[in-house]
């Protein structure tokens, strides 16, 4: 960790809050301890309930020159941001992989998606397009344009410790906002390496401290403090459907808006017309990619009854050359999940499998040994199960893949829409009668289907997000713009009279 941490310039105890710089905390020390290792890599104090209001005071005052700033010069304060993320590429990915566990790849792909959603944000910037109407009465104008909001407030977890950030962030600053942005504090390092990154490309443009705006702390005190607040008309929430539900209702309290994106239980559909090779391909990497820790990870595959032997055998095979262990080694497909609270709760979706007579084909373990030791190390899972048996419709945060047979094409589409959460999914087939069922509003009930690809690993230039408990809200890429700013429709009457619309007379004469 050394030099990265010093390069990124994380090395020192560290403060979890600030605007421009670090302010000094009062919150509850924080120690990084790394689920790779067990090592402390860092600590930070957190923030308390005085240096949020800090913060936020700062947020909000500094909206009114930032909002003034035209759109297209933002969009190029976010292209340098962008860039300052590629020079720091690789020591980013890797301090994610140490934090959180990810392979080396994963954690540098995450600040790909970063760089990506700049890149994505600055052409937005020049494309915040309103539509004009034909005005019902004569020589009048009529048009819709987009304002900036105000402070938005992100929440983030801790599997994308910086992407989901800069989803937000990206785009909610070329909208004209500022953002508090409150992350895990399972994965303080990162968010502050991002932060100190963004800051130093916003002090060089001379832009006002409090654009960005860092809380470290926990959800319980900094998080709610952000949910009351009717400073922040915003609030863009990624973390379990338990944690969604709060915020939506306490958001709506003051009715204040939310973007939710919440839990997944996505599937894949393998039906007997599919290339079973991109299919297995695309299995393995959605369901043990990121430990199982994603919110678009495979959780179950469902597969027609004619074909499932073959695939899970092939499965399986492939589950036993998985190589666990450190994910900056180069030949580690996974690495561990976050901590040992992830792996007991995989053990316990594992016992109720097991109490549903459900059949673990393989994995499951706990390892130990060795790196092993930190006890944050598993195998990952795969079982049969009956498609309704109570642990398949939760989502558990690990890898592990619930196989479930089917008959018929419409059997697999009901078994794939009767979870509660609705984020992503995919079908493989090559008889295209199958694909377009699966995408016809009597298919896939989520926010993403894919044909012929797995369900993580969505791009930024779509808008992503879930329908049912994953929440509604809608983030990155299309025109998920629009849920940053407020919409506000003109009409300018250049007509000398005063018609009335819907052919209204109301005479004074
Ligand atoms: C998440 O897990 O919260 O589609 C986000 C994907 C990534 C983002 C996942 N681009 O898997």
């Amino acid at each position: 960790m050394g030099s990265i941490s010093e390069r990124l310039r994380i090395s020192k105890t560290l403060d979890g809050a600030g605007s421009g710089c670090f302010i000094k905390c009062t919150g509850p020390v924080i120690n990084s301890i790394s689920p790779v290792n067990g090592a402390v890599i860092g600590t930070t104090r957190s923030a308390g309930k005085k240096d949020y209001e800090k913060v936020t005071e700062k947020a909000f005052m500094a909206f009114k020159a930032w909002s003034l700033i035209p759109a297209p010069k933002r969009g190029d304060i976010v292209r340098q941001i962008g860039d300052a993320f590629r020079t720091h590429k690789k020591d980013l990915g890797e301090l994610i992989s140490m934090e959180v566990g990810k392979i080396r790849a994963e954690g540098e792909g995450e600040v790909q998606e970063m760089i990506d959603m700049a890149d994505f944000a600055t052409g937005q910037s020049r494309m915040l397009y309103g539509l004009s109407m034909h005005s019902e009465r004569p020589d009048h104008r009529m048009y819709e344009q987009w304002h900036p909001l105000g402070p938005v407030g992100v929440i983030t977890a801790f599997n994308f410790p910086m992407a989901v950030w800069a989803w937000n962030a990206m785009i909610a600053l070329i909208a004209g906002n500022t953002v508090i942005w409150n992350p895990s504090s399972k994965a303080p390092l990162s968010a502050i390496a991002a932060t100190k990154i963004a800051w130093d490309v916003l002090k060089r443009n001379d832009v006002p401290e409090g654009v960005l705006n860092l809380v470290i702390g926990s959800r319980k005190d900094i998080g709610e403090n952000l949910l009351r607040d009717r400073r922040v008309p915003l609030i863009s929430a990624t973390g379990s459907v338990e944690m969604g539900r709060h915020i939506a209702k306490t958001v709506a309290e003051r009715l204040g808006r939310s973007i939710l994106e919440l839990g997944g239980n996505n599937a894949v559909i393998v039906t007997p017309k599919a290339d079973l090779e991109t299919a297995l391909r695309a299995i393995l990497f959605g369901a043990v990619g990121t430990a199982g820790q994603r919110c678009t990870t495979t959780r179950r595959l469902i597969v027609h009854k004619d074909i499932a032997k073959k695939l899970t055998d092939a499965l399986v095979k492939a589950y036993r050359k998985i190589r666990i262990g450190n994910p900056l080694d180069e030949h580690v497909l996974m690495g561990p999940l976050i901590d040992r609270e992830a792996v007991n709760a995989m053990q316990k979706a594992l016992k109720k499998i097991k109490e549903h007579k459900g059949r673990i084909l393989y994995g499951g373990k706990v390892l130990s040994g060795g790196i092993y030791n930190t006890g944050t190390y598993v195998t990952p899972c795969i079982c049969e199960v009956k498609h309704d048996t109570p642990v398949v419709m939760e989502e558990t945060f690990a890898p592990l893949l619930y196989i479930i047979r089917y008959s018929t094409i419409e059997e697999a589409v009901k078994y794939h829409n009767a979870v509660p959460q609705g984020l992503s999914s995919g079908i493989f087939t090559n008889d295209l009668k199958e694909a377009e069922f699966f995408l016809s509003n009597r298919g896939s009930d989520c926010g993403i289907a894919n044909v012929n690809i797995g369900t993580s690993g969505a791009e930024i230039g779509g808008a992503f997000g879930g329908e049912k408990d994953t929440g509604g809200g809608r983030e990155a890429g299309s025109d998920a713009w629009k849920a940053y700013m407020r919409r506000q429709t003109c009409t300018v009457n250049w007509s000398g009279k005063l018609p009335l619309s819907q052919g209204i007379t109301f005479g004074m004469d």
